[in-house]
């Protein structure tokens, strides 16, 4: 099966990003063919200083290989490496009624948080839809946050395929349902964008911080709570062993147990689970040509599909072109 998802280099990675995605790709590389790449294309609707987003792509990247992707097998790459997607884009747009766009609710979400209402950001679905279709991907592993974008590729998909003919495969999103929506420090979704999120390489007394900031409600010790609604409870969910989490649970029902316990807990497992990733980041950091050799190679390979599904898409639509492009 082939597979495809990306990441916006629009801050640095979280958590939420870690549970609700990234794991999920790395864990599909071994049995199928996988491409992930840097959405640094959709990143520019939000980053605009140009340092900041070299740097952010770069670091998505070292991220990816710290986790343990696999470059001979799996194709890293970067958005702007292929830029092919963006002509496919400008062909859905033709397809792609006003209507589906406007109702797409992460639009809506980020302006009422003060973004800018550029055209990239209105448009933000269409070009993913190119990023997923270009590669005939089969399954594109995401957080809940990006369904309706998914849906949106589907039917930009079944538009185009019945206007000019089969050539777009409809792809399925793998959502998994227990790490869905990862809660940020306040209780809302974890984002880049919203201050609330837990940074997947912090450390030490930093990640204690943010841990320890973690809103709870006021319930006394001594009385029983509800562990479904907390934020403390739902992280340990993402890392405890079912028997920990099992005598949390208890604890939770029974009473007599303080959020700072359980947000101590919270602290120790994420020390624990992401110490290996940091420590291969900061081999990777010492060698950062390393990095980007993998990202020209990944480049090169995401094209070359890329091209061959140009090419018929071009013919499909009566405008093929008349010399042949460097691949
Ligand atoms: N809180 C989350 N829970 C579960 N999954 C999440 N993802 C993001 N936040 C959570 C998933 O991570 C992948 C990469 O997301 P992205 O960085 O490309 O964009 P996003 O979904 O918009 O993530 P953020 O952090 O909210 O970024 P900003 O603030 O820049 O918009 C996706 O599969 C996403 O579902």
């Amino acid at each position: 099966m082939r597979i495809l998802s990306g990441i916006q280099p629009s801050g640095r990675l979280h958590i939420g990003n870690y549970f609700g995605a990234m794991r999920q790709h790395l864990a599909l590389q071994a049995e199928n063919e996988a491409f992930y790449f840097m959405a640094s294309y959709h990143a520019l609707t939000t980053v605009q200083d140009p340092k900041e987003l070299r740097a952010l792509t770069i670091g998505v990247a070292t991220d990816y290989l710290a986790l343990g992707l696999d470059p001979k097998k799996t194709v890293l790459f970067t958005q702007q490496d292929v830029p092919e997607v963006t002509e496919l884009t400008w062909m859905f747009s033709c397809v792609t009624p006003m209507g589906l766009l406007e109702r797409a609710t992460s639009y809506k979400d980020k302006v009422a948080q003060g973004l800018m209402a550029n055209h990239g950001l209105f448009a933000y679905p269409v070009l993913q839809a190119a990023d997923i279709l270009i590669y005939l991907a089969d399954l594109v592993p995401v957080g809940q946050d990006q369904k309706q974008h998914i849906e949106i590729t589907r039917d930009i998909a079944q538009k185009f395929n019945n206007q000019f003919g089969e050539i777009f495969k409809i792809p399925d999103a793998y959502i998994l349902e227990e790490t869905a929506v990862v809660p940020g420090i306040d209780g809302k979704k974890m984002s880049k964008s919203y201050g609330n999120d837990i940074g997947m390489f912090e450390e030490g007394k930093a990640l204690r911080k943010m841990v320890m900031s973690i809103v709870t409600d006021s319930t006394p010790v001594e009385e029983p709570k509800d562990p479904e609604t907390s934020t403390p409870f739902l992280l340990l969910k993402l890392m405890a062993s079912p028997g920990e989490l099992a005598d949390w649970e208890e604890r939770y029902r029974t009473g007599g147990m303080g959020y700072g316990e359980v947000k101590q807990r919270v602290y120790e497992l994420l020390e624990e689970t992401f110490a290996p990733f940091r420590e291969r980041r900061k081999e990777l950091e010492a060698d950062p040509d390393y990095v980007l050799d993998v990202l020209r190679d990944g480049g090169l390979r995401a094209r070359a599909v890329a091209h061959t599904t140009m090419e018929q898409v071009r013919d499909a639509v009566g405008l093929p072109i008349s010399y042949k492009p460097a691949p």
